[in-house]
C-alpha cells in the first residue's frame, strides 16, 4: 500500500525461471506491494512451478511478445499504483519505494538504466547499449520537448490507474518497443511525468533482447521510426 492505495508489479516473463521466485520475493519484501502480476508469455517449462511457491498471480499471455505480455498484466492487475519490471534479476525491489515517493508529485515515473553510479560490475549495458538508448531518448526528448530523458528501454516504471485506462486503448505494439510507445501516449495526454535512476544488474539467465548488439541495433530503428511516426499524429483521448 502506498497512501492507502494498492500497489501492483507486472512481471512478464519468458525466460526467467531460474530469478523468478527472487524477484517475487524481493519486490514484495519492498513492503510496499500488495499484488504481483506474473505473465507467463510462453516461457521456458517450469516457470510457472517456480511462481506457485509464491503469493504472485499468475496469468497467461499466448501472443508472443514483450508488449502484449505487459498489456496483459495491465489489464490483470487491480491495483491504483501500477508498476512495470522485470523478473530477470536486473531491477531491485526496493526502487519500487523511489517510483512511489516520486508518485506523489508524477502521475507517470520512468526508470532510467544509464546513470554510471547505479549499473552494476557485469550489467548488460556497454558502452553501444547505454549511448544508443541515450541518443534514442535524447532524440524523443528533443521533438516532443519532455522532461529530460536518457533512456527509451527501461521496462521499470509506474503508471497510476486513471492514466492507464485513459491511454490503454490506444497501444498498438506488441513487441519488444512497446516501452516508448506508452511513453508517447502518455506525453500525448499532456501529462507531466519524470525520469527517474534505477539500479541496474546483470541478468540471471540469458536476454533473448538486448543481449545481441545487431538486435538491439534494429530494436533501436523500430524505436526510432515509432517516435518520428508519431510525432505529428493526433490522437483523442477519453
Ligand atoms: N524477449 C522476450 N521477452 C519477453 C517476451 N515476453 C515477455 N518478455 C519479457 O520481457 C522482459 C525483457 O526481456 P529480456 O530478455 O530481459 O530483455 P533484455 O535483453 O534484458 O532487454 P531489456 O531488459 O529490455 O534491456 C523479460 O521480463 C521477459 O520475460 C517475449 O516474447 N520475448
Ligand atoms: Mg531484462
Amino acid at each position: 500500500m502506498w497512501r492507502n492505495k494498492k500497489v501492483s508489479v507486472i512481471f512478464p516473463t519468458y525466460n526467467e525461471k531460474d530469478s523468478i521466485r527472487n524477484a517475487i520475493e524481493d519486490f514484495f519484501n519492498s513492503g510496499y506491494v500488495d499484488e504481483i502480476i506474473v505473465v507467463n508469455n510462453n516461457a521456458v517449462e517450469g516457470t510457472d512451478e517456480e511462481v506457485k511457491k509464491t503469493k504472485a498471480r499468475l496469468v497467461y499471455e499466448r501472443k508472443q511478445g514483450y508488449g502484449y505480455a505487459i498489456q496483459k498484466g495491465l489489464a490483470e492487475a487491480t491495483g491504483d499504483y501500477l508498476i512495470i519490471s522485470e523478473p530477470d534479476g536486473t531491477f531491485e525491489g526496493k526502487d519500487v519505494i523511489k517510483l512511489l515517493a516520486y508518485s506523489d508529485d508524477f502521475d507517470y515515473v520512468l526508470g532510467t538504466r544509464t546513470t554510471r553510479e547505479l549499473i552494476w560490475k557485469g550489467a548488460n549495458m556497454n558502452f553501444f547499449l547505454k549511448w544508443g538508448n541515450w541518443a534514442v531518448a535524447k532524440m524523443m526528448e528533443f521533438l516532443y520537448n519532455t522532461t529530460t530523458l536518457t533512456d527509451v528501454g527501461c521496462t521499470m516504471r509506474l503508471i497510476k490507474r486513471y492514466l492507464y485506462e485513459k491511454i490503454k486503448n490506444h497501444f498498438t505494439i506488441g513487441k519488444e518497443h512497446f516501452g516508448p510507445e506508452m511513453t508517447i501516449l502518455v506525453i500525448k495526454t499532456g501529462t507531466k511525468f519524470i525520469e527517474i535512476p534505477v539500479n541496474y544488474k546483470p541478468r540471471v539467465g540469458k536476454s533473448s533482447v538486448t543481449g545481441s548488439m545487431r538486435k538491439a541495433f534494429f530494436l533501436g530503428l523500430r524505436m526510432i521510426f515509432l517516435i518520428l511516426r508519431y510525432r505529428f499524429k493526433r490522437i483523442k483521448f477519453k
